[in-house]
């Protein structure tokens, strides 16, 4: 059997941070789904698009890798795909109290669902996609946060190009 997992978040967009736990989770599932969602409701920086192609630039080099979008609940997301683990990072205690109330909730609407957490490699435990477009928005450095065409595209959406 497929050992399945997802990795699902905003990815707004995707960082060093984000790319660790995917590279980190392809050596333990034999696929790895990036799953964007898809919130109508937030107005996201990134357009759904925008997110996902520079996803597949630079995850390009891992084939366990597959990027998708979905909408509505994750676990639904999950049955649909047969897939039996999602996969979260944990930068702090902060990370802590919200990520165990999402995979409680998880584990009540599909019981047979696993999260699977995985510490940040420190040398990113401080590093946000809110962090980096705040950094963007005012023309500072990001190179070393996320990958260059991530930091072209901050560029072009912050007009400092
Ligand atoms: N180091 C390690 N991991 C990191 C880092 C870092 N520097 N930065 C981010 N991560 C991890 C995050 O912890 C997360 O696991 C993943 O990368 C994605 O991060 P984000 O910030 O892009 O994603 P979130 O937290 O916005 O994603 C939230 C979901 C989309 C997963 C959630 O809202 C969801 O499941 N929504 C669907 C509706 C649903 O099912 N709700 C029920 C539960 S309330």
């Amino acid at each position: 059997m497929t050992n399945i997992a997802v990795c699902p978040g905003s990815f707004d967009p995707i960082t060093y941070g984000h790319i660790d736990i995917i590279t980190r989770g392809s050596h333990v599932f034999d696929e790895v789904i990036i799953a964007v969602l898809h919130n109508r409701n937030k107005k996201p920086t990134f357009t759904i698009e925008e997110r996902m192609k520079l996803i597949k630039e630079v995850t390009a080099h891992i084939p366990q890798v597959k990027v998708d979008t979905f909408d509505g609940l994750l676990i639904d997301y999950m049955k649909e795909k047969k897939a039996r683990t999602i996969i979260r990072g944990l930068r702090a205690v902060s990370d802590f109290e919200y990520e165990m109330q999402v995979a409680s909730i998880n584990k009540k609407l599909g019981p047979e669902i696993e999260t699977f957490f995985m510490m940040t490699n420190h040398q990113y435990s401080y590093l946000s996609s809110s962090i980096v477009k705040e950094v963007a928005k005012y023309d500072g450095d990001v190179s070393g946060l996320v990958p260059d065409i991530v930091e072209n595209a901050l560029r072009r959406k912050f007009n400092h190009v």
